[in-house]
């Protein structure tokens, strides 16, 4: 190496050792959080090179293992990643993908790189961010390693063994260090995200293993994520609950001017809209143009059909865009080369380019279905004249709700127990089922900041109800004046309007049994589809009393769940009772306080949405009219736990 060369190697090892330590300095600004979203975000970085490798025709097969120590291994059956020296970093290629900021992908400039998680910050970011990391390439015949610390090498890449096979594997270990809330991988979360990964990408087999449990055989748990038919299937698997009034999916798959686009939808018989839509695989919760350019050319194209069938022409009104939504599930994924992502959460799609390619492919599936389908078309037509009548009769329930809000003085609830803090940063809403545990919070609550507001056993499933019959109810009505939450613009019948938000936690307080469960998802199934910028926003939390209290002499204890009711009760020794709550309404003001409403002991769990289609099936199938599946749901207990409680 001249002295030249070894001053520009030490420059660009200085360079990238400030890259790393960066990462580890400022995690957030590489992986979004260091919580359990972050926690996950290093799999999905990983995995995401793979998909890569597997969309560049390469790799069929991808697995996924949560090891026992909650470290993660991902496995690929790819070309390997390159070892040989890297010329300009005087280093194995390798080691360049594994320590230098932003190099991945950099070898192949052919490639077209399409997935890459939501920051797609490589798996440099995930070695600095981990306090182990082994990276084994199978490759030319032979077994390359290579380890890491936190980011360092650990010894220079070196020849293992002989081989057969190709492909890479890359097993890491998150840092506590970094990751000091959780180090548990959760099985759910990982297995959405590879259920969503194998429909995208279709054809590609993703193993995902938990090494941390077995079931009854013995076998570890886990599942196999294939996908034949890609998007078509996952409208299926999101609707697998709901009735279709269709025969089959329509769908589309090609380019579009030079941009791959994939749709795929079906109108069922509820009234919800279930649009979701990716770049790149990610998510675009914000939408964006791909998503416009289906609204448009969905709205379009059947119009037209409509209009031509003369089935409009007794219809006393126009036809919104909405209505031509209702009871329709559909997926758009684009792969744009160079994405421009806007929005507050850098989920909205900015490409303009991208519009027209999805707004024509829809066109034209579309034109093909209606003309292929009659039956289906004059289905689908009649449904769109039904939301549309539904509409109208929404939009007055609707203004009645909002003179009510607007002439708030004194138009509050009767059932509301207001607090006196004005600042809505400062105050907090509990949503109680039933008058008596309502009188309860009431006495129990701190009443500066703490307002109550009862609601009459089970509230409206919305999964079920026409929109007008939505706005029509006294409780749902309650909730939007109680909390000052305004819906509907000229051009948006769904538009949220937050700006005069009386409270910025929502608090859901139900009993901790099946009962109170199917309360709290009603009422969340009501927040998801009609006011889901709140759980967007992070305003709505569940509350989690306690489920016993274990008392010796005069020792007394909660526990919220059984193995913490055995833990106080070995802790106390001897013989302890022990007091199940079956309900709010047996705990007095001051229990029911110091357990679930005071701030300093209260757990709170904010409700958020990881993965929005999974959200929306979850939903549609706990409230929809397949009772077995959700029988099975509740009993597993497990209602929250796929929408991340
Ligand atoms: C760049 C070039 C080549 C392979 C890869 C990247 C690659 C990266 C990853 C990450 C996980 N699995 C992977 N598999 C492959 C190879 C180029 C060539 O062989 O010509």
């Amino acid at each position: 190496m001249s002295e030249e060369a070894k001053k520009q190697y030490s420059a660009d090892s200085i360079q990238a050792l400030e890259g790393m330590e960066h990462v580890r300095m400022r995690p957030s600004m590489y992986i979004g959080d260091v919580g359990v979203r972050g926690l996950h975000h290093l799999v999905y970085e990983v995995v995401d090179n793979s998909i890569d490798e597997a969309l560049a025709g390469h790799c069929d097969r991808i697995k996924v293992t949560i090891n026992e120590d909650n470290s993660i291994t991902v496995e690929d059956n790819g070309r390997g990643i390159p070892v040989d020296l890297h010329k300009k970093e005087g280093i194995s290629a390798l080691e360049v993908v594994m320590t230098k900021i932003g190099a991945g992908g950099k070898f192949d400039k052919d490639s077209y790189k399409v997935s890459g998680g939501l920051h797609g910050v490589g798996v440099s970011c995930v070695n600095a961010l981990s306090e182990h990391l082994r990276a084994t390439v199978y490759r030319d015949g032979q077994i390359w390693e290579q380890e890491y610390e936190r980011g360092k090498s650990l010894y220079p890449v070196k020849p293992i063994g002989e081989t057969e096979e190709r492909g890479t594997i890359v097993s890491f270990k998150p840092d506590p260090q970094i990751f000091q809330q959780t180090l548990e991988y959760s099985y759910d979360t990982l297995a959405s995200r590879m259920r969503e990964l194998a429909y995208l990408n279709k054809g590609i087999t993703i193993v995902l293993t938990d090494r941390r449990a077995t079931d009854k055989d013995g076998e570890f748990e886990g599942e196999i994520f294939y996908s034949e038919e890609g998007l078509t299937e996952f409208v299926k698997y999101l609707d697998g609950t709901r009735e279709p009034i269709m025969k089959d999916v329509i769908a589309f798959e090609g380019e579009k001017n030079g941009i791959p686009v994939e749709v795929a939808m079906v109108y069922n018989t509820s009234y919800a809209e279930n649009l979701h839509s990716y770049v790149n695989n990610i998510n675009t919760h914000e939408g964006g143009t791909h998503l416009s350019g289906f609204r448009r050319g969905l709205t379009h194209t059947l119009k037209k059909y409509a209009d031509e069938s003369g089935m409009l022409d007794k219809l006393k009104f126009e036809i919104s865009g909405d209505d031509f939504r209702e009871g329709l599930t559909a997926i758009v994924s684009v792969k744009v080369a160079e994405p421009q992502f806007e929005g507050q959460t850098k989920t909205k799609l900015g490409n303009r380019e991208v519009s027209a390619s999805v707004s024509q492919a829809v066109s034209e599936m579309l034109t093909d279905y209606l003309e292929e389908h009659p039956d289906d078309a004059k289905i689908i037509v009649q449904k769109v004249i039904l939301a549309a009548q539904a509409r109208h009769a929404a939009q007055k329930a609707r203004e009645m709700v909002q003179r009510k809000t607007v002439m708030s003085i004194g138009g509050l609830p009767g059932k509301l127990s207001d607090c006196s803090e004005q600042d809505p940063a400062k105050c907090e809403v509990f949503l109680v089922e039933g008058d008596s545990a309502g009188g309860t919070a009431k006495q129990g609550r701190d009443r500066n900041f703490q307002a109550i507001l009862p609601l009459r056993g089970k509230i409206l499933n919305v999964e079920k109800a026409m929109q007008h019959k939505v706005f029509e109810n006294e409780e749902i009505k309650n909730i939007f004046t109680a909390l000052g939450v305004t819906i509907g613009t000229e051009e948006d019948s769904k538009a949220l309007n937050l700006t005069k938000l009386r409270y910025h936690k929502i608090v859901i307080m139900c009993d901790a049994d099946i009962d109170g469960s199917h309360i709290a998802t009603l009422i969340l199934t009501f927040f998801f589809r009609y006011m889901k910028e709140l759980i967007e926003n992070g305003h709505v939390y569940i509350a989690t009393p306690p489920l016993y209290l274990v008392k010796k002499g005069n020792k007394k204890r909660y526990a919220w769940n059984d193995k913490e009711r055995d833990g106080i009760a070995e802790e106390f020794g001897g013989s302890v009772s022990v007091q199940r709550y079956k309900g709010l309404g047996e705990m007095n003001a001051e229990q029911l306080w110091d357990t679930t409403m005071n701030p300093e002991f209260r757990t709170l769990r904010q409700v958020n949405i990881d993965n929005g289609s999974e959200a929306d099936r979850i939903f549609s199938m706990l409230m929809g009219d397949d009772v077995p599946p959700r029988r099975e749901f509740i009993e597993k207990n497990a209602i929250y736990a796929n929408i991340d409680v």
